[in-house]
């Protein structure tokens, strides 16, 4: 199956951020992109690929571990940016070192369990919010997420989803994302 670690953010993020996101629809070209839904905002600590069924209780037990080691801490979202003309994501402050250090933890924990994972990228912490195949310009849309500030939340889970690749069927579907273990930072977890 395919999986990836991610935070999830809570359902007041999801609503604040819901909110921003609608104004971007009026800008030119918004047609054109292919947005993300609501009910699959997450942000990716560490993408797994597809992983085989014999190392998901060690990967599982790993993960588990990974969370303990870390403290909950606080995020928000803020703000926007892009990859190049592909993609126009929300952006998120607060507890950057945190969230960098629990993507660390779950990409160990994973590479740990024999999965092999794709050489460290520079890691930016982004919330997708919608892809273009084509390169566009996504600037007016970065500049339109400029002035949103979400509520400040505290980041207590770490989530393992199976993401589901549309079958190519009907255009703009959306892959379809189910979490598969959820795990308690700190060392109430
Ligand atoms: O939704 P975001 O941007 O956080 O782009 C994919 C998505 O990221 C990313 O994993 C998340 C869940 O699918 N992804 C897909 N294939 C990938 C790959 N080969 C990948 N990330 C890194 N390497």
């Amino acid at each position: 199956m395919r999986l990836f670690a991610a935070v999830l953010p809570p359902e007041q993020a999801v609503n604040e951020l819901g909110h921003a996101v609608r104004e971007l629809g009026s800008l030119p070209g918004a047609d054109e992109l292919r947005w993300t839904g609501p009910e699959s905002w997450h942000l990716t600590l560490a993408f797994l690929g597809e992983v085989d069924e014999s190392v998901l209780d060690e990967l599982h037990a790993r993960l588990g571990r990974a969370a303990r080691r870390t403290d909950p801490f606080a995020l928000r979202l803020h703000g926007g940016g892009r990859f190049d003309g592909r993609a126009l994501w929300a952006s998120v402050a607060g507890g950057l070192d945190e969230l960098r250090l629990l993507a660390e933890r779950a990409d160990a924990a994973a590479r740990r369990s024999g999965i092999p994972m794709e050489q460290h990228r520079r890691y930016v912490p982004h919330l997708t919010l919608a892809r273009s195949r084509t390169p566009v310009d996504l600037r007016p849309y970065v500049a339109g997420l400029g002035p949103f500030e979400g509520s400040p939340w505290q980041v207590t889970e770490l989530a393992l989803i199976r993401s589901t690749l549309p079958g190519g069927g009907s255009p703009g579907e959306r892959p379809r994302y189910d979490p598969v273990g959820r795990w308690a930072l700190g060392a109430a977890g």
